[in-house]
């Protein structure tokens, strides 16, 4: 069912709203308007939003047990719900979404920078001025005969110096759940606004009023949304906006919208990087301790290698992150990590016992599953979660479902299915976690999905080439994506559709951050490929659990660098340095020799070919694009040559 916005609103004075703490807000004007988002006062911020879309109550959130406890039994007896066998899955539910809302829309997600050019080519630019003026049609009146909830939320360790904080507010109760879940929705934070703090406020309407502009009231439904959709950002008054849907990064705004790309434009302005990376402890036999982050495109296995189980004796990895790092220089020269959000929220098919056994333990309990499908004794049920399907289920649409549904082409799941659960329940959780100074980065991994060219790993010779290495991640297109097959679909940094700002200067902000830390304490960037195919399409190297091998591989150069390993562990290549013949550890792994040839292999013509393409992209970016990455192609074709 859709709504459509009453579009004459009725003005509320203020003051009825909230009549202690009116203020009015300052308004931004033009470009040189940047208003610090320290200076709003957040109580005339909540009252303004309530006399735009006029709800019925407000309600302020404090992020305590009770509070999520109460939405979500309103919720149940809603049917937005559904709860779980306790026996099964204790204090678990499952949400089904309206089947037109069920991911990130990236076609209606905007970037109002006051330049379009502050926005890049990889953007959707709108003009702000102008769109503040289609935010104020559509919200107008758009929480009528609903509550607005006030959300302060804090992304990372609350009063971290890495941390920052913001307000959500919401007219869906869904929303406020997942947000306990994925951020620390903490009353505290208001103390921190208070104190003159900056924070980011962020609006999120699922658009469907229950009373319309006659006055009339419908019944709710159980996942409300308007088939017209909008999530915009304001990077320069760090503003998100948000309207028509539940779902995902498109309403939980710490998430993509803050946590990406408004966070993206403060680190442009600030000196720090926000970045689509996951973060793991990596500990060796001798108990040496390294920190990874990697950026992989979205569906290339992020929280496989975040809760990876190694393979190689002696090895142990530990989750911090999964989905969103941010990065800042420290006092020493290092670059210090923080995972700004509490939990995650990931993709459930694929999810088994085999691909991923950490998820499968974390997932047992307190768990918010959204599309996937219901078995007949109330527990849940996705495609990869046991090799077998039960021989019946209730689809993620409600309607019933067999193996032979499955077998004809309907999932039993959304294949953008998701469960939410609190980090804290993964049991390769790292201790340090939640440490508010973050972990000093050791590695930072850049890895795309290649059928052909990208070796299995590489390591950059300088940090202007690791940086070249992320600003050209790419993915061959496959037959399910538009466009010719075989294109290259470029993906910079993993954050074609997370950078809040121009993607080439991004690239150097990198250089610059880069180039602030010390020598002996820079990180180490590599270049990962777990997907090449032979002739055949089959995938050469395992993955999963073996990429370990490679982790290992990673540690090791670090060791060299530092001098406590005197060993040579790399040959040069043409794309950077690869593993030295027997310093991949192999052992117990059956990969013939031609195998491991071909994961290596660099094909001079074809990536001679590469480079073009390469320049090409780049082109799109005109005079933002840093010298030094023109450099790093040519450096590329003449190694080539
Ligand atoms: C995600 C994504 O949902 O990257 O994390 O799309
Ligand atoms: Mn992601």
């Amino acid at each position: 069912m859709t709504f459509t916005a009453n579009p004459r609103r009725t003005r509320l004075a203020l003051a009825e709203l909230a009549p202690d703490v009116f203020t009015p807000a300052p308004t931004a004007a033009g470009p040189a308007a940047h208003r610090p988002p320290s200076s709003r006062d957040a109580r005339a911020w909540v009252a303004e939003i309530a006399e735009l879309t006029q709800p019925d109550e407000i309600v302020w959130c404090d992020g305590s047990a009770a509070e999520k406890q109460r939405l979500i039994d309103e919720m149940v007896a809603a049917g937005t719900l559904l709860k779980l066998a306790d026996e099964k899955r204790p204090n678990s539910y499952l949400a089904r979404s309206d089947p037109s809302d069920v991911a990130r829309v990236e076609s209606r997600t905007f970037i109002c920078s006051e330049r379009e050019d502050d926005a890049g080519p990889t953007n959707n630019w709108r003009d702000p001025a102008a769109m503040r003026v289609e935010l104020d049609e559509v919200f107008s009146g758009s929480m009528r005969g609903r509550t607005l909830y006030v959300v302060p939320f804090s992304m990372g360790p609350v009063g971290g110096p890495i941390s920052q904080v913001g307000i959500e507010i919401t007219d869906s109760p869904y929303v406020v759940v997942s947000m306990h879940v994925m951020t620390r929705v903490d009353a505290r934070v208001m103390d921190l606004i208070d104190a003159g703090q900056q924070w980011v406020p962020a609006v999120h309407s699922v658009g469907a009023p229950l009373v319309d502009g006659n006055g009339t009231r419908h019944d709710d439904v159980a996942w409300p949304c308007n088939e017209d959709k909008y999530i915009v950002h304001y990077p320069e008054t760090r503003e998100i906006w948000s309207y028509g849907s539940g779902s995902g990064g498109n309403a939980l705004l710490g998430k993509k919208c803050f946590a990406l790309r408004i966070a993206s434009a403060m680190g442009r302005d600030e000196g720090w990087l926000a970045e689509h990376m996951l973060l793991i402890r990596v500990t060796s036999p001798e108990q040496r301790q390294y920190h990874l982050a990697a950026a992989f495109p979205s569906a290339c296995g992020k929280t496989n290698l975040a809760m990876l189980r190694p393979t190689v004796p002696g090895w142990k990895v530990e989750t911090i992150g999964d989905d969103i790092v941010w990065m800042r220089p420290g006092p020493d020269g290092s670059l210090r990590a923080i995972n700004p959000e509490a939990g995650f929220f990931g993709v459930a098919p694929g999810t088994g016992v085999e691909t991923n056994p950490t998820a499968i333990e974390t997932l047992t309990h307190d768990v918010i599953f959204t599309n996937v499908a219901l078995t007949d004794d109330g527990d849940v049920w996705w495609e990869g979660l046991t090799p077998e399907p039960p021989a019946h289920l209730i689809d993620w649409r409600g309607d019933d479902w067999t193996p032979a549904d499955g077998a004809a082409g309907r999932p039993a799941a959304h294949p953008n299915s998701r469960f939410t659960v609190a980090a804290q329940q993964c049991p390769t959780i790292a201790d340090v976690w939640e440490d508010p100074a973050g972990v000093p980065v050791d590695a930072i991994v850049f890895g795309g999905r290649r059928a052909s060219n990208v070796p299995l790993v590489a390591q950059a010779t300088s940090w202007d080439h690791g940086v070249f290495l992320g600003a050209t991640i790419s993915s061959e297109r496959t037959a399910a994506a538009e466009g010719a097959v075989g294109e290259l679909r470029r993906d910079p940094f993993a954050m074609l559709p997370f950078c809040g700002y121009n993607m080439a200067d991004h690239w150097g902000h990198w250089l610059e951050v880069g180039a602030g830390l010390s020598s002996e304490r820079r990180p180490k960037i590599f270049g990962v490929n777990w997907f090449r195919k032979d002739a055949d399409g089959r995938f050469i190297w395992p993955g999963f659990g073996e990429n370990s091998r490679v982790v290992k591989w990673i540690a090791e150069q670090i060791d060299r660098s530092r001098g406590v390993r005197t060993d040579s562990g790399a040959v040069t290549s043409p794309v950077g340095l690869l593993p030295a013949p027997g310093a991949l550890d192999l052992d117990g792994l059956d990969v013939s020799e031609a195998d491991l040839a071909a994961l290596f292999d660099v094909p001079r013509d074809a990536w001679l070919a590469e480079t073009d393409l390469t320049e090409e992209f780049f082109a799109r970016f005109g005079d933002r694009l840093p010298a030094a990455m023109t450099a790093q192609l040519e450096r590329l074709r003449g190694r080539l040559a």
